[in-house]
């Protein structure tokens, strides 16, 4: 098949995902087109039958904001004119479901659009009044809609009051490589255990309870936390062990592309998010044996296993949160073991192989007109 995907390029969530969605099919023999504001930072090397096209909005003095959408439009059309694209699959909602429409329009419909609801495409912004007709249009209009959770699938209904087949296809694991170098010694140089958040630092990711369940973690027994990702709530975190003494038990890395051999080298994950419609950051600690304290919201308890994988706790309490990685850390055995069942599930029920034929096998439902059916979510699960 000659199939488009579009993303942002994003260092984790959808653009992850979309790229490794694009790099194994290209591996299965398709033809793969990746259309992004820039390189996503997972087509790192060159891979053979997948071709990135740079989506840019050209200013005008007439524009208060160059307008993207329009452009991924005209890039998508241009592209699958051109390279005979019988797919486009479009990740996240806003604007590549909507931008992949307008392209199917403007080639006569030759053309499947298919659309993976990612998160907040549509539990925050999605549903905010200044886009949610369109994104209703974008996934009722769709030949094919995918969810990475139930949960995104029944939020989804909830929400937009769909009436359409909408395929639940989780988030899967790559392969990574087994070996990485040992970074204990340069993150945590006394050798403490290292606890570690990776995250965009969005207000939705709750930068502030990782902190304080540190500062909690820290005040009974030594330990190190690392940062890993940058956005709007870091300087808040920053500022915040400064102010209480703790910032140099604290290492914020910035964006890493490295993430494995950073996870590879530490002992406790903390997602503890307002929402998460799966956590992928979540399952790739689990692929690295470490266990996951989270937040219990969204599709997190599809992903972790409470008391197996790690621990859910309430939002916002950071008190229970403390007390697991303090049980975790005064307890290497508990931490084996939970860590060894993490990595079990990461890579066997949210192994790549079935999840790619999911997908392989939804677009050809698209391609060959039929509407699809709710029975191929049964299989992701
Ligand atoms: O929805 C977002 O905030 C961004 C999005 C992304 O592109 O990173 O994250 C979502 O998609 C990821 C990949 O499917 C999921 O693992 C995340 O849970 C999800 N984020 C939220 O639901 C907050």
């Amino acid at each position: 098949m000659r199939i488009g995907i579009s993303c942002y390029s994003t260092f984790g969530g959808s653009g992850v995902v979309a790229t490794e969605v694009g790099k194994a099919l290209a591996a299965r023999g398709h033809e793969v087109h990746l259309l992004s504001p820039s390189v996503p930072p997972r087509l790192l090397g060159f891979e053979d039958r997948v071709t990135f096209h740079e989506v840019t909005a050209s200013p005008y003095p007439l524009f208060e904001a160059e307008p993207y959408s329009i452009a991924l439009a005209s890039k998508m059309a241009d592209v699958a004119s051109h390279h005979g694209l019988e797919i486009m699959h479009a990740h996240y909602a806003i604007p590549h479901a909507s931008a992949a429409l307008l392209a199917r329009l403007a080639v006569d419909g030759k053309l499947k659009v298919v659309t993976t609801l990612h998160g907040t495409d549509i539990t925050i912004v999605g549903s905010d009044p200044s886009y949610l007709p369109m994104v209703k249009l974008a996934i009722r209009a769709s030949d094919a809609v995918t969810a990475v959770s139930q949960y995104l699938r029944d939020e989804t209904y909830r929400t937009f009051k769909v009436d359409r087949p909408i395929e639940v296809i989780p988030n899967f694991i790559a392969p990574f490589a087994g070996q990485r170098p040992d970074c204990r010694s340069w993150l945590a140089p006394c050798s403490s255990p290292i606890l570690v958040h990776i995250s965009n630092f969005r207000p939705v990711k709750r930068v502030m309870d990782v902190m304080k369940v540190f500062e909690k973690v820290r005040a009974q027994q030594p330990a190190r936390l690392v940062m890993v990702g940058d956005g709007p709530d870091r300087a808040e975190a920053e500022s915040y062990a400064r102010e209480k003494g703790f910032e140099s038990s604290v290492r914020f890395t910035g964006k890493q592309l490295d993430i494995d051999t950073v996870l590879a080298c530490s002992d406790i994950f903390l997602l503890p998010s307002a929402t998460e419609s799966f956590g992928l950051a979540a399952l790739e600690a689990m692929a690295h044996k470490v266990p996951v304290i989270a937040s219990r919201v969204g599709g997190l308890p599809e992903v972790v296993r409470h008391g197996v994988d790690g621990y859910l706790e309430p939002l916002g309490d950071v008190d229970a949160m403390a007390e697991d990685a303090l049980t975790l850390l005064r307890n290497c055995n508990l931490r084996k073991t939970m860590g060894a069942s993490a990595q079990e599930r990461a890579l066997s029920t949210f192994a790549e192989a079935p999840i790619i034929d999911q997908y392989e096998a939804l677009y050809e439902q698209a391609l060959s007109g039929s509407k699809t059916s709710v029975d191929l979510g049964a299989k992701a699960r």
